[in-house]
């Protein structure tokens, strides 16, 4: 199939030669290979972050491959480390739902993608909806997933009884034991169960209600393990646009996770303020500087009481930064992480992005926290701040006179761009208060 595909798509349209592709040779159901993105590059897989592998609370290092390769970003771009990790977390069982982005362009490139699958086959499944209904399409990868799940189960609860085949019947009742498992030894088994299956369907001709539970346990048997639902976007989506989706979501008992990486623009469209653009920075829309200060989209998430909330920065804190990953992937209802991403609308020098990273946790301007409600089933307070803001501190202003978005007011008017930094050291100071009393609960 990856070959036909690259013979005579891939092939034809990276020599130009797209119009002569007859639409006969495009897949019905929409769906791409995966893994292509590399065939521009001699086909030389790319490479897995083995320090995830490493971290304690990975309990189960099994990735040795990588499941997002040569992703065709803007060099140094903040956003594509957190895809990285979340799917060498989880990708061999990840739904993404990607909102109209940076993320989306990169991700959904055609004819070749990024994403990848392992030796196994299997990948994160990824799709793209609009920029307004993203966190809606995750919801609904969720609601057809748990539908789905619950049929497998019933399917094969009828089943069992109709086997005459000891191992499988045997395989099929472990699978149910393990169905809520998603350890290596049950992914293991859903491999095991899905050869059995195949094997019986063959010798089940003739044996019409076997035969229609079996076609049915077959047609569902990808979901004899637990997905990771994933809801992928930008702040443009998350604090603006997609808001009203976001609070729906946010505010259900579904078990969905959020990846919101914050670039303060609307990147893909060249950098248009949204409500994450800090006081003070020129933006399009903003040219004479952001009069408003950010939006705390982290405090208000927090709001829900039970959705699994962290702002994470990773040039400041990568173990941290997966810890959160792995918590919001555990707790088992709604979670948002909200990443740091240096973006070139930054104006500096992308080989910078780790030092400057560093610098906006440390002057206070991105306190890196979690609040996870399920340490309130162990008497515990859900805040944890990652960065106490007054360790190893750096100015404010040291941070700021890095960035062109902040260096281009002070040229053109420098007053008014001493005013907003004023008014913008006073949010940081807010933020930090406002958030600081939720560690006080
Ligand atoms: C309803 C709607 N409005 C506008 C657009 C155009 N559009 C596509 S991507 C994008 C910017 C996305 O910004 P953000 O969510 O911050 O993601 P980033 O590109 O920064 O990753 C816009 C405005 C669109 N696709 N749909
Ligand atoms: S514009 Fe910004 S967010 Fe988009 S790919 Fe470039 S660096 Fe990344």
């Amino acid at each position: 199939m990856l070959s036909d595909f690259a013979d005579h798509v891939i092939d034809p349209i990276l020599r130009l030669k797209g119009d002569t592709i007859p639409v006969s040779r495009m897949p019905l159901n929409g769906a791409v290979p995966t893994g292509t993105k590399k065939l521009e590059y001699r086909g030389v897989a790319g490479n897995a972050a083995t320090w995830i592998e490493k971290l304690p609370f990975v309990q189960e290092p099994y990735i040795a491959e990588p499941y997002i390769e040569y992703a065709p970003s803007c060099s140094g771009c903040g956003e594509v480390p957190y895809i990285h990790l979340a799917t060498q977390l989880f990708g061999d069982r990840m739904m993404i739902a990607n909102a109209t982005g940076c993320t989306s362009i990169y991700g959904g490139t055609f004819p070749t993608t990024p994403y990848t699958k392992d030796s196994k086959g299997k990948g994160p499944a990824w799709a793209n909806s609009l920029f307004e209904d993203n966190a809606e399409f995750g919801f609904g990868m969720r609601l057809a997933v748990d539908a789905n799940r619950k049929q497998l189960k019933t399917n094969v609860q009828a089943l069992m009884p109709l086997l005459n085949n000891a191992p499988l019947r045997a395989a099929l009742e472990k699978g149910l034991i393990l169905f809520d498992a998603v350890t290596r030894e049950a992914r293991n088994h859903a491999d095991t169960i899905r050869q059995l299956l195949a094997e019986e369907h063959k010798r089940s001709s003739g044996k019409k209600e076997l035969r229609i539970l079996l076609d049915k346990v077959i047609e569902l048997q990808d979901y004899f393990v637990e997905k990771s639902v994933w809801i992928f976007g930008g702040d443009g989506w998350a604090y603006d646009i997609g808001f009203g989706g976001l609070d729906h979501v946010m505010s259900s008992n579904k078990n969905v996770n959020v990846l919101v990486m914050d670039t303060e623009v609307y990147s893909n469209t060249g950098g248009q303020a949204s409500k994450a653009t800090p006081r003070g920075a020129v933006a399009k829309f903003a040219s004479d500087g952001k009069k408003l200060s950010k939006k705390n989209l982290g405090l208000m998430m927090t709001t829900y009481g039970k959705a699994y909330v962290a702002v994470v920065n990773m040039g400041m804190d990568r173990e941290k930064t997966a810890l959160a990953f792995v918590e919001a992937e555990k707790h088992n209802g709604p979670s948002i992480i909200i990443a740091y991403s240096p973006c070139i609308a930054h104006g500096y020098d992308m080989r910078l992005t780790k030092k400057q990273s560093e610098k906006a946790s440390k002057s206070g301007y991105w306190p890196m926290y979690r609040f996870n409600p399920d340490l309130r089933a162990e008497g515990k307070n859900p805040f944890i701040w990652d960065v106490p803001v007054t360790e190893d501190a750096v100015s404010f202003k040291n941070y700021l006179e890095e960035e062109l978005r902040y260096k281009t007011l002070n040229l053109s008017n420098p007053e008014e761009a001493l005013r907003l930094e004023e008014l913008a050291q006073k949010d940081n100071e807010q933020r930090f208060k406002d958030i600081k009393h939720l560690s006080e609960i």
